[in-house]
């Protein structure tokens, strides 16, 4: 393989993979050095990027890469990434699917266990020392609860299983009902909300889905409803929920992902009954690994011209 091949690397990767990267590749990194002065060198040169996911990748820095092929996106989600703009120039997009269903299923399942028992403010109880003085109060219960997942894509199944294994009842709201799915689909989300009252959201991020859990949801899911987000903080209105939250049309919620990441609004904070975790779902080393390795293996197979691994269904691949 050259290794005359010029990549950009788009925000804090992993040192292994950084290093596994430029095994192969003339690298540049933007934590080395502003993207412009990347772009206004290199911009030229450059046929690959691989990006973190969490700047935006969009068509107005794409066309200063004139000889862009591919984006290899690590992490499943893909919504920093203007598609449309990749598909008009047969720009081929990779994501990193699978290899983070398991963690990020049983990542969901601790957090609404966490939301629901209230563990992080059981544990601020007993480290302020109130234990002496009284015990933790008594807490809503997963024992009582029906769940309604958002989203039935392969980490919204993974985690619908674990939660039917605790003996919990699951229905769930997406676009098309899975006809290889065990659980009841419900065709409109209003309808949906009214019948549960703990929500588990796990679909795609980007304009689709923006806001689709917005007052009326909250609303309808009532005073015991619990709002579990591991998907794109623009899934839900977090203003609605701020208030939602605060005047207990719903009891609580355990949120990973917000609107503006790493910026959590300060009225999120001060609230009691929210868990908030700085988007980790996925964040452990095994799994971490795994993501970072098809990153690499993405890049290095379509330059030694053997197709992307792991290309979006967007990007139509064998073309
Ligand atoms: C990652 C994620 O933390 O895969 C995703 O879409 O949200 C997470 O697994 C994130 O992509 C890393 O930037």
């Amino acid at each position: 393989m050259s290794n005359e091949i010029h990549v950009l690397s788009m925000g804090q990767m992993m040192p292994d993979v950084d290093a596994a990267l430029a095994q192969s590749f003339v690298v540049h990194r933007t934590v080395d050095r502003p993207i412009d002065e990347i772009l206004a060198e290199h911009g030229p040169r450059i046929r690959a990027i691989a990006t973190r996911g969490r700047e935006k990748t969009d068509a107005a820095m794409m066309a200063r890469l004139p000889k862009l092929e591919i984006v290899a996106n690590f992490g499943v989600g893909y919504d920093s990434i203007d598609v449309p703009a990749t598909v008009a120039r047969d720009i081929i997009v990779t994501n990193t699917p699978d290899v983070l269903n398991d963690e990020v299923a049983d990542f969901t399942v601790g957090l609404l266990l966490s939301t629901i028992r209230e563990l992080p403010q059981a544990d601020a109880h007993l480290r302020a020392g109130n234990w002496l003085k009284s015990p933790y109060r008594l807490t809503a219960s997963l024992r009582d609860r029906t769940v309604g997942m958002i989203g039935m894509g392969r980490i919204g199944r993974a985690i619908a299983s674990r939660i039917t294994a605790f003996d919990v009842p699951v229905v769930y709201y997406a676009r098309r009902a899975q006809p290889d799915v065990p659980w009841r689909h419900v065709p409109n989300l209003l309808d949906l909300a009214r019948e549960v009252d703990t929500l588990v959201v796990i679909v795609p991020g980007g304009p689709e889905t923006r806001h689709l859990i917005n007052a009326d949801v909250l609303k309808a899911l009532g005073p015991r409803g619990i709002v579990i987000n591991v998907a794109r903080g623009s899934v839900v209105d977090e203003t609605a929920l701020i208030a939602a939250l605060k005047d207990g049309t719903i009891h609580g919620a355990g949120l990973d992902v917000f609107a503006d990441e790493p910026r959590v609004p300060q009225e999120l904070i001060t609230l009691d009954n929210a868990v908030l975790v700085p988007h980790v779902g996925s964040g452990t080393h095994h799994t971490r690994a795994r993501m970072g390795q098809l990153v690499v293996d993405n890049l290095r197979s379509w330059f030694d011209g053997n197709g992307p691994v792991t290309p979006i269904p967007e990007s139509k691949w064998p073309r």
